[in-house]
């Protein structure tokens, strides 16, 4: 069953934003962010996978609280550098900015045919009783030359998914809402939590208006 509430173990404004609106797939959920919660640590990222984190984070935030959590951990991939920075895409360097200058710097003699690169993101639910559901998805594009558009967060700016020829910066949040890791994370964990829910809310994606 999809749970009524849910605490998001996240830091990052940008990233509760967009789960707050996914989640909203799912019918009526509580929705509450972990800074609502003054005394829960987020847990150092120390896994070396995506799922392992965000289970981490949300079992930190699920003891603490006493209440349904879920955690997310995302990264970017990128061919050219064997897909670095990968799970260390917050490690990178210390700001977006640095992040992003660190990224293009890395790049900078690439040509736009080997550009290519995939935002994948992992997203775990810990209920109250114990059980754990994890889920991922994957966003693939390349990696633009310089950065562009003012919506989203992170490395949106310089991220083209496929298909488009603009950021997701410059695209903003109704396209990414229906194509990003995150979405496709969120919509197939709606899936293992509430199979028939899931299948709802795919039906209801995909019906003509
Ligand atoms: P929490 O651990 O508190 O959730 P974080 O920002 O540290 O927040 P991650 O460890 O998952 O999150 O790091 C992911 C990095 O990739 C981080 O720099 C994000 O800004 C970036 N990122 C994740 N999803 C993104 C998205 O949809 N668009 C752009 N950048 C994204």
């Amino acid at each position: 069953m999809i749970p009524d509430r849910l605490v998001v173990a996240t830091a990052n404004r940008g990233k509760l934003g967009e789960l707050r609106e996914l989640v909203a797939e799912w019918g009526s959920v509580a929705i509450a962010g972990v800074d609502e919660f003054p005394a829960v640590v987020l847990p150092a990222e120390v896994g070396t996978t995506y799922a392992e984190n965000a289970r981490a984070k949300a079992t930190a935030v699920m003891r603490a609280t006493g209440l349904p959590a879920l955690g997310d951990d995302s990264g970017l991939e990128v061919d050219a550098l064997d897909g670095a920075p990968g799970v260390h895409s917050a490690r990178y360097a210390a700001s977006d900015r640095e992040r992003i200058a660190k990224l293009l710097a890395a790049l900078r003699d690439v040509p736009e045919a080997c550009r290519g690169a995939r935002f994948v993101c992992a997203v775990a639910a810990v209920l109250c009783d114990g059980r754990v559901e994890t889920a991922e998805g994957v966003c693939p594009g390349r990696i633009a030359t310089v950065p562009a558009g003012r919506m989203g967060f992170g490395y949106d700016p310089v991220f083209v998914p496929e298909g488009y020829d603009r950021t997701l910066a410059e695209l903003g949040p109704e396209v990414k809402r229906t194509l990003s890791h995150r979405a496709r994370a969120i919509r197939a964990l709606g899936e293992r939590l509430d199979p028939i829910e899931g299948a709802r809310t795919l039906r209801r994606d995909t019906t003509p208006c």
